[in-house]
């Protein structure tokens, strides 16, 4: 067993920042077999991703570090904390709080105005070419302050194009916003779903402020679980990508986030996110303060294991704060604060330096690409030599000499035979039989003692082959190759042996998709 890196050095990449924490890390991807003949693989620029995905779906969360559990080994995401009202009372937040450690969601240090948030962005972006999506969630609710919401996306769609924009809301206010989140290109949204069953949500929210008046118990919650699923259901017809984002709280909706699971599967969100209840005393929320436990993490993936289907569960969430910045899981808001955000952007204009720099997260993005690839292949190659331990096959090969494949079927009156295996392939003898074109004429009554000869084999590499010896072999179950033909011959019994691995190994996927 041996680890291997990817090709491609450190120095060759072209981000460079001044937080070691948010360098992209350059895994080690461990191969099953040192000797394992398996030359390469095709990485592909497609990168890595859960199988059965479709390209079309992997070119929109591929750059989105919570939509893609891969891209959040290379991008970053910020929050501009443009929405401080919320038109809800959950029982699990307190927004007034606020604390610098803080590091959950409803806490927030420094609100903005849409204006100065799209200048946030476009320092932000200049420091951190990993930047790829601007979110907004929170402090409050981003619908319950839709129009700097949308002024906000605006600016930062019209400054940064190649950014994504996200969005995080309870859904209270969510229908009525569609078309405009769809007019903005907004392709990802957050819906916190928390019950379907208005007495469990009774629990849940204290209060809901709608058509101008509050509404509490049972009847809120009824109408926020309505106005819940009818955004969803209207986010997924307009072709928005929906994450559903649900707080597990023991002994109140615990058992019932399955039904919440498969209500949101069937009405098409294409991610679930199942968080933990905070109920920390000190943040003053309701539930801190009357006891509510939260839950364990294996209760937490066990209750994710249950979910897992036909939609994918996220489990790289970092329940980020309201003004996140930077990779999941690192927190660099402090180096952006208001008075340092102005001396960046004064400092660039000064220098007439590029604010927003195309280039250098273009060529981030094709390091990524790159790595990706390596990664792929690395990956590839470990599983095949992992999956292949018990896959041995005799090939027979027809040559004439040289350590090719240079014969035609019907003229060889011998086969050589390999033996192809994780261990690497080797000749292991030859078989003698009288040859099938006889005076250029095909001898079928020869083809019984041909397939005597193959006995055994797997396949037959040739340089050529006719349309009935062919059928003949593969009623016999023998595979007939001309693919390889004047090819190396031990090269092309690896090559062999790795596509039809590889072959295998798709429709293993295929059939458990
Ligand atoms: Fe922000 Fe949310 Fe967009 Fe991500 S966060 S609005 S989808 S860009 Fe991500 Fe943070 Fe978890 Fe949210 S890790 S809390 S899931
Ligand atoms: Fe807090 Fe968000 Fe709930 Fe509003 S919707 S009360 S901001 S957690």
């Amino acid at each position: 067993m041996r680890a291997t890196t990817s090709e491609h050095s450190m120095d060759q990449q072209p981000y460079v920042s001044t937080n070691p924490a948010a360098q992209p890390v350059r895994r080690i991807i461990p191969i099953a077999s040192s000797s394992g003949p398996v030359t390469t693989a095709a990485g592909g620029a497609c990168g890595t991703r859960k199988p059965g995905l479709p390209d079309s779906l992997w070119e929109r969360v591929k750059d989105h570090p919570c939509y893609s559990a891969d891209a959040h080994h290379y991008f970053a995401r910020m929050h501009v904390a443009v929405a401080p009202a919320c038109n809800i009372q959950c029982n699990y937040c307190n927004r007034k709080y606020d604390c610098s450690n803080e590091s959950r969601p409803g806490v927030v240090s420094e609100k903005l105005t849409p204006e100065f948030a799209a200048k946030k962005v476009l320092a932000v972006a200049a420091k951190i070419p990993q930047l790829s999506v601007v979110g907004i969630a929170g402090p409050g609710d981003a619908l319950a302050n839709a129009e700097r919401t949308f002024r906000t996306l605006e600016l930062v769609r019209a400054q940064a194009p190649d950014m994504k924009l996200c969005l995080s809301t309870n859904g209270l206010a969510l229908v009525e916003h569609v078309r405009r989140i769809k007019e903005l290109n907004v392709d990802h949204v957050t819906v916190t779903i928390n019950m379907i069953d208005p007495e469990i949500g009774a629990r849940i929210y204290r209060w809901i402020f709608f058509e101008h008046k509050r509404w509490s118990g049972r009847e809120a919650a009824r109408i926020l679980s309505e106005r819940q699923l009818a955004g969803l259901e209207a986010l997924v017809s307009a072709g928005v990508l929906v994450k559903v984002n649900s707080v597990m709280i023991p002994g109140v909706n615990d058992e019932h986030l399955i039904e919440v699971n498969a209500a949101v599967k069937q009405r098409g969100a294409f991610l679930h996110n199942i968080m933990p209840l905070i109920s920390d005393p000190a943040h003053g929320t309701h539930f801190g303060l009357t006891g509510q436990r939260e839950p364990t993490p294996q209760e937490l993936k066990r209750l994710q294991d249950r979910c897992e289907g036909d939609i994918q569960i996220m489990r790289h969430c970092r329940q980020c704060r309201a003004d996140a910045v930077g990779m999941l899981g690192e927190d660099r808001g402090a180096e952006f604060t208001s008075d340092k955000i102005k001396t960046t952007v004064e400092a660039m204009v000064e220098m007439a330096e590029p604010i927003y720099n195309m280039n250098a997260r273009r060529a981030y993005r094709t390091w990524v690409e790159r790595e990706r690839a390596d990664e792929q292949a690395a990956r590839e190659r470990a599983r095949i030599a992992a999956n292949a331990a018990a896959e041995t096959h005799l090939l027979a090969v027809a040559t004439k000499g040289g350590g090719r494949i240079n014969q035609h079927f019907g003229q060889a009156n011998e086969f050589e035979i390999y033996e192809v295996s994780p261990l690497g392939v080797k000749l292991v003898g030859q078989r003698r039989f009288r040859h099938y074109c006889q005076g250029g004429y095909e001898d079928k009554e020869t083809i019984p003692a041909i397939l005597s000869a193959l006995e055994g084999c797997t396949a037959v590499l040739v340089a050529k082959i006719g349309h009935c010896p062919r059928e003949d072999l593969q009623r016999a179950g023998i595979e007939a190759v001309q693919d390889y033909a004047y090819e190396y011959i031990e090269a092309s019994a690896l090559a062999w042996y790795q596509r039809r691995l590889e072959r295998m190994h798709k429709q293993q996927a295929c059939a458990a998709a």
